[in-house]
């Protein structure tokens, strides 16, 4: 199920031609990061000042049916927007991984924890690592679980 509300694309044009097209073929097409051949989802957010739907294609990092979600914005010394959308509204998103988007809770992971993450996420999409020694930023991770 996907969230409710006006979708409003992304002003980046490469990144709203993905999702354009990932959507439209249910996943069949524009899966990858441009021809990295790397898988990617397409992830849902509720913009925490206009409420509007955001969608933001971000690298597939999946394990047991959960999804690292890497907020890199490729080494950028600040955080992406979606960012700071689902720490206003960790329960307002969606991981769209295939055909359909999935409901699912976002909670931020530390520690241990992200440790055994980031390592699943460098493994899917080894330039995290450069991004993170490129950035003084520490590079969140979000881990999206599907609402039970
Ligand atoms: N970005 C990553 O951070 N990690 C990835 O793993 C990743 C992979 C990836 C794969 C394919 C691809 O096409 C892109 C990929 N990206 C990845 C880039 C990613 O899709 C985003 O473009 C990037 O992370 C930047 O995210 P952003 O949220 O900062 O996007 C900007 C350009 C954006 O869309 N801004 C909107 C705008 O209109 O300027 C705002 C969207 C928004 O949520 N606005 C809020 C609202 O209320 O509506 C306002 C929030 C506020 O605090 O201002």
């Amino acid at each position: 199920m996907a969230l409710d509300g006006d979708y409003e694309p992304s002003p980046a044009r490469w990144v709203r031609d993905q999702v354009a097209a990932y959507e439209a073929s249910g996943g069949r097409e524009a899966n990858t990061l441009l021809d990295t051949g790397m898988p990617v989802v397409i992830v849902t957010t509720r913009g925490n000042r206009t409420g509007k739907i955001r969608k933001t294609p971000l690298m597939r990092v999946e394990h047991r049916g959960e999804y690292a979600l890497v907020a890199s914005k490729g080494g950028s010394p600040t955080h992406p927007v979606w960012f700071y959308n689902l720490v206003a509204d960790p329960e307002s998103v969606t991981v769209q991984d295939g055909p359909v988007p999935v409901e699912m809770v976002a909670r931020r992971v530390e520690g241990e924890e992200k440790a055994r993450w980031w390592e699943r996420a460098v493994a899917a999409y080894p330039p995290y690592a450069e991004y993170q020694a490129n950035t003084v930023r520490d590079i969140p991770v979000f881990v999206a679980a599907p609402k039970p």
